[in-house]
């Protein structure tokens, strides 16, 4: 009987917030060899030994092509993007990279080198028009931010892909992700990591978001979960296709303060709101993914209090001297 090789996995963007979680998850499960991190420069030292590593330039498309004839690769999961604090000073390289880099894997799909596209959106997509509680999934979308612009945009795009030429594209639209193996990456939602360190380093945090600014997040647990779960979905079961809400929690600077003050009871926080609290006021307090649990069985697992809990503890080692 004739062996067939087993196809490989590429992630553009492997060494950012999620793609280094998503690397490890995917190569846990797929194997090593199996799975190609890449990204415009070098990771970490366990990106680079653990597996297949390559630089690329997700705007290049001859180079992500070359990377995709030479691992056999029939997955692209593209996590290379500017997020939302970062896209607002430098707009248009925002708008080069989240908007090319996603044709040039779309059209890589298009061409039939690539059976399957991930590509993340994000709750920056809706705007001040939105209704923010409970956003549902078909709603008001007008955002007032690059990032969000081209993130909106890059939904169509993965729509039409499909329409048009039958591209089995897939997407989550993230909350704030919080994690303790990889730093965040420019983003509005970013405080709710830096907290953590803040705690344990100095036992105070100087928050650039009001007290009162609730806004979507969820564990980076739950979200390589998610991530991976729709791209095991059949796609007959996925019935959208530009961009699925995702809830996890919603939470705002005091009650992370408050669950933090748990397990430090001195922890104290200051507010000092800059240019993110305008982005952050513009975007949902929570989100209806009642599409997401009906079309391929999402449920969030991580509560804030768990997530303080495993943040602590995962960072605590980092600043005990
Ligand atoms: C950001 O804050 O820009 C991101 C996001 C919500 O997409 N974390």
């Amino acid at each position: 009987m004739r062996k067939t090789m087993k196809r490989g996995i590429l992630i553009l963007g492997a060494c950012g917030q999620i793609g280094t979680e998503l690397t490890q998850a995917l190569r846990k499960r797929f194997g090593n060899e199996r799975v190609v991190a890449s990204d415009i420069r070098k990771g970490s030292g366990q990106l680079l030994n653990d597996g297949p590593f390559e630089i690329v330039d997700a705007m290049d498309y001859a180079s992500i092509e070359d990377v995709v004839f030479r691992y056999n690769v029939d997955t692209v999961y593209l996590m290379a993007a500017m997020l939302s604090a970062v896209a607002e000073k430098f707009p248009e390289k925002a708008w080069n990279l989240n908007m090319n880099s996603l044709f040039n894997v779309l059209n890589l799909a298009k061409e039939g080198k690539i059976t399957r596209v991930f590509w993340p959106s994000s709750i920056a997509v809706f705007g001040p028009s939105t209704p923010s509680i409970d956003t549902p999934q078909v709603t008001v979308m007008e955002p007032t931010t690059v990032y969000g612009i081209s993130k909106q945009t890059g939904e169509r795009w993965c729509e039409y892909y499909n329409k048009r030429f039958g591209v089995d594209v897939r997407s989550i639209r993230y909350p704030g992700l919080i994690s303790h193996t990889t730093e965040p990456g420019g983003g509005t939602t970013d405080y709710a990591v830096e907290i953590y360190h803040r705690a344990l380093k100095h036992g105070n945090y100087r928050c650039f978001l009001n007290g009162g600014t609730t806004l979507p997040m969820m564990f980076m647990t739950d979200a390589i979960r998610a991530t991976i779960g729709i791209m095991d979905a059949d796609p007959d079961n996925i019935t959208i296709r530009s961009s699925y809400n995702l809830a996890g929690i919603s939470f705002d600077p005091e009650e992370i303060t408050a669950s933090i003050q748990k397990h430090i009871p001195d922890f104290e926080i200051s507010y000092e709101p800059d240019f993110r609290q305008e982005i952050a006021d513009t975007w949902p307090q929570s989100i209806d993914d009642s599409t997401a649990q009906k079309d391929w069985g999402w449920k969030n697992k991580f509560s804030l209090d768990d997530i303080t809990q495993v943040m602590l503890k995962n960072l605590k080692p980092r600043y005990e001297e």
